[in-house]
């Protein structure tokens, strides 16, 4: 804190802000070669962001000496996904300058929003998973954790959404087609991955049998490096992103060949490897090229780590007390036998010494139960691509066995679940056993999910290894999604008491007998207001619709999943629908309900439901009998940046998976953060959430997790409640009729068919009537004003706990084992 205090004073003469403006200028002409007189928005965006960006580098690399001359131990937090959204603003923020530089901004003709306007969201991700890893990077730098993100440079981010008579159409996301000034391209760096070829066996000088890898096919990896500023600038990180770039010599020796199209084709080819994320959310395709990212990362990555580590240390034998590594999710697990790889083949290492380097260096964080999302691969496609990783895979997997069935004698169904090898229906190599196997710490992501993987998914680990597995509850940072997203709220926050909660988030618990201040209570329902307002102007821009910020603003974004729920929610709207129509005149609670959310392309349920939701809207927003009083809408193109718009005008934050498949949730805390009450089951880190803010401030329904488990098992009828409730009877034959599809009476049947036909996998049917009551008793709520700001304010006053400082800070003492610099 002190640091950001003193930072602050003398932010002008740190950051040289009376020169911001004529840099700017300048960067017109010199880099962009535009004319400072042109009134282009984007100009202005780009020169400002290279102003602001030379103003980081210095410090950037004073604290990459600092780390070096410390000899601190790094953590390197690997991804296949990182989610940041736009820069701009999270720069001006973390340095402290934003109203200096709006002046500054003003000055030139524009305002700061505007230009904020221009920049592309980098959507190197997909959802929750991506945005976790966006906010700890952001979190450790904050808190002096010498950390690096390490992830993939996709030339094609998450794809753009838009809806088109209703339905969700793709294009793609050309995100750095006009250029992006946040990124610093080390064209001189380069390291060779390599794919394919075989192994093979010789004798060393001393008479051993060693391994190694030959007749690849190679490709380059380039990096580029974004900097991810501290608050208040204590330090500067970076994330560096890898670009696949074809190896020179494959192409030499094609061309020397004449075969100038062969050669171009190999080189296209190797490029393609980082050309696009895939957009499945928790959902494995098994496609070779998705793989190939995973290695790419990994290899690239390990070399990058050794070569830091080497410029230090003369034995590998100390890689564990100097370098963390965590894997996010298994998608980087295969640097596991890639580590093991180096330290045999590469650096002469016997197995038990490379295996123990292994296991003390990696930590695994699981994301999810959910059988679809999690990685088998082939064993031949595995083999084929990495035949030296499918060998020490192999070995591993013996030694392991072994080890087990020392422990079990005799039991060979335990070894059999157990295996990092699938035996049945070909084998496929698990890599969550692999990761597990390979890392000293596995941990869960909320209270609620590390128990799943203790008792259930993980439960024959969690005997072997009984201190492995454990919880870190996930957390978003402070400056993003609140100081940074709802300028109006943290305005009032810090006037009343002080700025310390941004990089303290328990401070905010000082709110709490602010809520019996009136005066308070009317300050903070006016910041609500005017976030309202403003998404209100945003909705009528994106959608041509009208919202009325005075109705209730409920809100579901996220993906689309069956497991999220969204139709539950839908449900709920054709209830309130019908109860409006069979009685016009009644008094109910004005609501606008919105959602927002991408459906992977290839995901046909999820995206029905889309559809569907925007025929409900389309009927409902059409009826005189509804006006003023209901209106749904779908927002296209869910991102961050739309996130840092919708997420502070939410009224209630709609959080109603199945119990026990949400692993954490993140959505969740950013809403209650901002004000919103929750409408939610007692899943992932809602029962968290109630635990903090008090089973009185939150609306919690439906089963819970160990509910649903033993429904499943005894025999769930979801027909049952078709027959008994009448007015889940109707909502139901509604959509099953056509009755939102005119045109086409079977559109729908598929939804109705899976709830009514096809079992009811989430349980939707059973908790339809406790959603029902949960949103009758919001709308009462709704009408006593004052109770519910006080339950607002409450909310975010006990959100202490979810900030990603927080988790940050329980991953480096407890996992990682590195302190923050400097204290
Ligand atoms: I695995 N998650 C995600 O966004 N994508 C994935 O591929 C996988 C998990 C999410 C979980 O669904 C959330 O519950 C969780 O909050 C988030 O990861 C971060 O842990």
């Amino acid at each position: 804190m002190s640091r950001v205090c003193k930072m602050s004073k003398n932010v002008r003469e740190v950051f040289r802000l009376d020169e911001l403006k004529d840099d700017i200028r300048r960067n017109m002409v010199a880099l962009l070669g535009n004319d400072p007189r042109s009134k282009r928005k984007f100009s202005y965006y780009n020169a400002l962001a290279y102003s602001v960006r030379e103003r980081l580098v210095d410090l950037w690399m004073r604290t990459q000496s600092d780390y070096y001359d410390s000899m601190a131990k790094r953590v390197y937090y690997l991804s296949m996904e990182f989610l940041p959204g736009r820069f701009l603003m999270n720069y001006l923020t973390n340095m402290g300058i934003v109203d200096e530089c709006r002046e500054i901004v003003a000055e030139l003709g524009f305002s700061l929003e505007e230009l904020e306007e221009e920049e592309w969201d980098a959507g190197l991700g997909n959802g929750g998973l991506g945005r976790l890893a966006s906010c700890y990077l952001d979190s450790m730098v904050s808190q002096n954790i010498p950390g690096y993100g390490y992830g993939i440079l996709y030339d094609y981010g998450i794809f753009y959404q838009s809806i088109v008579n209703g339905n969700q159409e793709e294009r793609c996301d050309n995100w750095r087609r006009h250029g992006c000034p946040w990124e610093i391209t080390r064209l001189d760096t380069l390291y060779e991955v390599k794919f394919y070829g075989r192994s093979e066996t010789y004798y060393d000088s001393d008479g051993n049998v060693r391994f190694r890898w030959v007749d690849t096919e190679n490709v380059m990896a380039m990096p580029c490096d974004i900097l991810i500023p501290g608050y208040g600038c204590s330090h500067v990180s970076n994330m560096r992103l890898w670009t696949a770039q074809s190896s020179r010599e494959f192409n030499l020796s094609d061309f020397n060949r004449g075969d100038y199209i062969g050669a171009m084709h190999g080189k296209v080819m190797s490029e393609n490897i980082t050309k696009v994320l895939y957009p499945n959310d928790q959902f494995l395709q098994g496609m070779e090229l998705r793989l190939k990212q995973q290695y790419f990362l990994v290899s690239a990555t390990f070399q990058d780590i050794l070569r830091r580590y080497l410029k230090q240390h003369t034995s590998l034998a100390a890689l564990p007390e100097a370098v963390a590594v965590q894997l996010n999710d298994t998608h980087p697990a295969i640097a596991i036998p890639e580590l093991m790889r180096l330290l045999m083949d590469v650096y002469g290492m016997g197995w038990d010494v490379a295996w123990d380097i292994c296991t003390r260096t990696f930590a695994y964080t699981n994301h999810t139960v959910l059988p679809e999302a999690l990685e088998t691969w082939p064993v031949d496609l595995l083999g084929r691509l990495l035949p030296r990783h499918m060998q020490i895979i192999y070995e591993i997997n013996r030694r392991f066995l072994e080890g087990v069935a020392a422990t079990f004698p005799g039991d060979t169904e335990r070894l059999s679940r157990m295996s990092v090898i699938q035996e049945e229906g070909g084998q496929r190599v698990r890599m969550a056993n692999l990761a597990i196997v390979g890392s000293h710490t596995v941990n869960g992501v909320a209270a609620l999910h590390s128990n799943i993987l203790q008792t259930g998914l993980f439960r024959d680990f969690h005997e072997y290894y009984p201190r492995k597995i454990r919880n870190v509850t996930n957390g978003v940072t402070p400056r993003r999604w609140l100081m940074q997203c709802n300028p109006a709220l943290s305005r009032l926050i810090t006037q009343s008491i002080g700025p310390e909660w941004c990089c303290n988030l328990e401070k905010l618990r000082e709110l709490v007998p602010l809520a019996e201040d009136s005066a308070f209570r009317d300050a903070w329902a006016r910041a609500k207001l005017e976030n309202k307002r403003l998404l209100s102007r945003y909705v009528l821009r994106k959608v041509q619709m009208g919202i009325n910020p005075n109705t209730l603003f409920d809100m579901q974004f996220k993906r689309m999943h069956e497991y999220k729920r969204q139709l539950l929610n839908v449900m709920h709207v054709i209830s309130l629908f019908n109860r409006i129509k069979d009685n016009p005149s009644a008094d109910i609670t004005p609501r606008t309900v919105l959602f927002g959310g991408k459906a992977a392309p290839g995901y046909y349920q999820a995206k029905l439901i889309i559809r569907l939701i925007n025929e409900v809207a389309r009927v409902v927003n059409a009826d005189a009998d509804v006006a003023g009083r209901l209106r749904v809408a779908f927002l296209p193109n869910y991102c961050i940046s739309q996130a840092e718009k919708v997420v502070p005008a939410a009224d209630l934050s709609e959080q109603i998976s199945t119990a026990g498949m949400e692993a954490s949730g993140t959505g969740n805390m950013k809403f209650a953060l901002n004000g919103a009450l929750t409408i939610g089951t007692l899943d992932g880190a809602n029962v968290e959430i109630m635990e903090e803010v008090g089973a009185e401030n939150i609306f919690i329904f439906g089963l819970k997790a160990h509910e649903v488990a033993e429904k499943r098992r005894s025999g769930y009828n979801p027909r049952e409640f078709y027959e008994n409730d009448a007015e889940l009877r109707r909502v139901m034959d509604m959509i099953g009729s056509g009755f939102f599809s005119p045109d086409e009476r079977g559109l729908f049947s598929p939804v109705y068919d899976s709830l009514m036909h096809h079992g009811d996998y989430y349980m939707l049917m059973a908790d339809y009537r406790p959603y029902m009551e949960a949103q009758a008793a919001v709308d009462a709520l709704y009408l006593d004003q004052d109770q519910w700001v006080r339950k607002s304010i409450l909310n975010a006053a006990n959100m202490g706990k979810f900030s990603s400082d927080r988790s940050v800070m329980e991953y480096a003492r407890g996992i990682w084992h590195v302190e923050p610099l400097g204290k």
